[in-house]
């Protein structure tokens, strides 16, 4: 075993995550299928993302307004925090892996279930239009690294460097300590997952990150996971993940959001249940992991596992803050 990786096992709490730690069955409840959010509207169009995003839904609900896609919305939603260098978990700025590069995760779905996806992206500020062209422009879902960085040049996007002062000097305090634990709401949380449905009542969403700060070198999370930190189906809803992808992968959330509704579950009731089935096997207490979810109505459900998640939804030419979001614990 390396002498890094050694380190790594001694010094994270991520193994006790691996260890299969099983959380009480009196924590679990039991949820009522129709169980409505307080904030939840019918009718679009409507932008609903991951923390607060008031600066990505200004530059994306125009476009909705004026009758754009819900697939271009959600990329130029997506694009805000990734070219902002003070958003410190997206894109440009956002916090380097031990190893001090900054890896990028993305995926786009569309309304007739198109997907595309890129991971351990690096040098270029807008992984999402590099998920949407390898959905666009290739016969592929995914592409990774040194691949995902080629289709990229070659497709037109320019080669930068992503990690920022203020990134680099957090990087190296980290280094003193090198302590991997990942912190409930700390872990620079503002990784955008957003889901919009259009004047036309179609669906589509994306996510994107820099996924967990100080990662081990190649770690992909749950953000560019088709199902995982993203789904989309047309015809019943989408869905959306934030905070530790380690959690939000082992259970499917996205897909089983919307396989959720598809049973009958509003979308409040689904988030909950996803939220329920993570912690049946999973040691959950120290993590944070919020869904956001959205129906073919333009109803809409939030809930995560530890207080302090909130989200941003446009709806009735509005857009707001939602800080309440309901949580588990
Ligand atoms: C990941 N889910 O890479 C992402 C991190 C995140 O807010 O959402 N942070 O695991």
């Amino acid at each position: 075993m390396s002498i890094n990786r050694r380190l790594f096992l001694q010094k994270s709490s991520l193994s006790a995550l691996f260890s299969g730690l099983l959380v009480p069955s009196s924590g679990q409840l039991s949820i009522d299928k129709k169980k409505k959010n307080p904030n939840s509207l019918v009718g679009g169009p409507v932008l609903l993302s991951t923390w607060k995003q008031l600066k990505a839904h200004a530059a994306a609900t125009p476009l909705l307004d004026s009758g754009a896609s819900a697939l271009d919305a959600v990329e130029a939603c997506a694009r805000v925090p990734e070219a902002d260098p003070d958003d410190m978990s997206v894109g440009y700025g956002g916090l380097p892996d031990r190893d001090g590069r900054v890896t990028l995760d993305a995926c786009i779905m569309d309304h007739n279930g198109n997907a595309g996806a890129v991971t351990y992206l690096e040098h270029i500020m807008h992984p999402v239009s590099v998920a949407r062209a390898v959905m666009e422009k290739t016969p592929h879902v995914m592409l990774s690294g040194e691949g995902a960085l080629r289709f990229a040049l070659e497709s037109g996007f320019q080669k930068e460097n992503l990690l920022t002062e203020k990134a680099e000097k957090a990087w190296r305090e980290w280094l003193k300590t090198a302590e991997y634990k990942p912190k409930v709401n700390i872990e620079r949380h503002d990784t955008i997952g957003t889901v919009a449905l259009d004047k036309a009542g179609n669906l589509s969403g994306a996510c994107t990150t820099s996924g967990l700060s100080y990662k081990m070198n190649g770690r992909v999370g749950d953000s560019p996971i088709i199902g995982a930190g993203l789904y989309v189906d047309n015809e019943i809803g989408a869905a959306c993940a934030t905070g530790l992808g380690e959690l939000v992968m082992k259970t499917l959330g996205a897909f089983l959001i919307v396989e959720l509704m598809r049973q009958g579950y509003s979308p409040q009731a689904a988030c909950e249940e996803a939220a329920q089935r993570i912690i049946k096997k999973q040691n959950y207490k120290e993590f944070q992991v919020g869904f956001l979810a959205l129906s073919k109505k333009g109803e809409h459900g939030a809930y995560s596992l530890q207080k302090g998640f909130n989200y941003t939804l446009y709806q009735k030419s509005k857009n707001q803050v939602i800080e309440a979001s309901s949580f588990l614990q």
